[in-house]
């Protein structure tokens, strides 16, 4: 049986990245029919209803949603595609973290954390979260960012309903060791 963390990635995948692979069509906010995706599922995975709604509420970062009506889905963020997640902006802690690996710290110093193939940088509310964020590419570096002064100094910030918090760029001066 295809476990969950791949039903999960192909999930991603659509909803964030490639809704034409799996045959889909995101509206401006990101949703799409629930029905249209569990069919490309059963395509690719022979999964029914009960496990497409297990993964996304047992998914370990929360990283899809239903509807009210569960007649759609959408990714809770992370999209390279166009989409208008409609997210108010929110006040940050004064500290947020960067979970990264050492061969890009030097263009970060340069260049501030740039928001690369998504709509965002991507900053975790803790360390460990970040931590586990840069283990994905490597040995993980924490970077610290002085949040509250890049609020002070008008940079918006946006929490998404799953707790990621998001921002366009972290310039280098608000970036810590
Ligand atoms: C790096 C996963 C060179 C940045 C995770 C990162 C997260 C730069 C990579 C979420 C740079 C982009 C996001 C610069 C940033 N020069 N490298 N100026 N600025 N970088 O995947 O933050 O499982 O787009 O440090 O858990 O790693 O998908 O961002 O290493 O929450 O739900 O460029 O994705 O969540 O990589 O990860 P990403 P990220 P999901």
């Amino acid at each position: 049986m295809t476990d969950d963390k791949t039903i999960s990635k192909t999930l991603s995948y659509w909803l964030r990245h490639r809704p034409d692979a799996g045959g889909l069509t995101l509206d401006a906010n990101g949703w799409t029919s629930a029905d249209a995706v569990m069919d490309a599922l059963i395509r690719e995975h022979a999964i029914d209803w009960d496990r497409l709604i297990a993964v996304v509420e047992d998914n370990d970062k929360q990283r899809f949603e239903f509807s009210a009506d569960l007649a759609q889905i959408r990714a809770r963020q992370g999209h390279s595609v166009e989409v208008d997640l409609a997210l108010d902006p929110a006040a940050p802690p004064d500290q947020l973290f960067h979970g990264t690996v050492e061969r890009f710290l030097a263009a970060i110093r340069t260049e501030g954390l740039r928001r690369m193939r998504r709509h965002h940088v991507h900053l975790s509310g803790d360390l460990e979260t970040a931590r586990r964020v840069g283990a994905r590419r490597g040995v993980p570096v924490i970077l610290t960012v002085d949040a509250a002064a890049m609020a002070a100094d008008g940079h918006v910030f946006f929490r998404s309903n799953n707790g990621v918090w998001l921002t366009d760029g972290v310039p280098a001066r608000y970036l810590r060791d």
